[in-house]
């Protein structure tokens, strides 16, 4: 069972992310009513928000003559174009209704610069600026980071790599994270995670005691 030194980081479960919503992660709200129960093995539950400013890069309608879900080259790389989504302060950057974790203390927004995006909690997509959140959950004696939401192949997947490299133990709940699947980003973010020593377990394995 979770204990003192873990951690549950749930990804960006925001309006805008279901169906319905700007930039909706098919069945997206299935994981949604399946979070609070299992938030409630955990002493310590971080929620992450998508935070962006009107004028974000990562909008497509940003970058004339350029397609929605294409990827461009920016200063710091590779740049997915994105719908305008989670811009900050509307409904749809809003955390999803069914969402049932009261007791998380921590609530990480993030993509909140103009020019850079963030997929990770950790660090920005310049891969320079940091969020400050290895150094909260560090404070806090947290070792491992149990990790579900939206999307499997981005933020939850960019993370997921992150943690690894903050040193810490990294679990995926693979049933509680759906994925966007933009030209094979699912499997590829598979085998990124797989080799920077990501960990996948069930959440029937971890309420049940079966997963250490
Ligand atoms: C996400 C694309 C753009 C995510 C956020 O939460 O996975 N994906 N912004
Ligand atoms: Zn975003």
């Amino acid at each position: 069972m979770p204990g003192a030194r873990d951690c549950l980081l749930v990804v960006d479960v925001q309006n805008d992310f279901l169906p319905g919503g700007a930039l909706a992660v098919p069945r997206g709200d299935e994981i949604v009513p399946a979070i609070g129960p299992l938030a409630r093995l955990f002493a310590t539950v971080v929620l992450t928000q998508d935070w962006h400013p009107a004028d974000h890069v990562s909008f497509a309608v940003h970058h004339p003559g350029r397609a929605l879900f294409e990827t461009i080259a920016l200063p710091y790389g590779p740049q997915v174009l994105w719908p305008v989504h989670c811009v900050q302060e509307s409904p749809g950057a809003a955390l999803a209704e069914g969402l049932d974790v009261p007791h998380a203390a921590m609530i990480q927004r993030k993509g909140c610069h103009t020019a850079i995006d963030s997929y990770s909690a950790f660090l920005e997509a310049d891969r320079a600026t940091v969020t400050g959140l290895a150094g909260w959950l560090k404070a806090r004696g947290v070792e491992r980071v149990f990790i579900c939401g939206l999307a499997t192949d981005f933020c939850v997947a960019w993370t997921a790599g992150d943690a690894r490299a903050a040193g810490f133990e990294t679990v995926v709940v693979e049933d509680l994270c759906r994925a966007i699947d933009l030209d094979g980003s699912l499997a590829a973010a598979w085998a990124a995670m797989g080799a920077a020593g990501v960990i996948r377990a069930t959440s029937a394995e971890i309420l049940s005691g079966a997963f250490g």
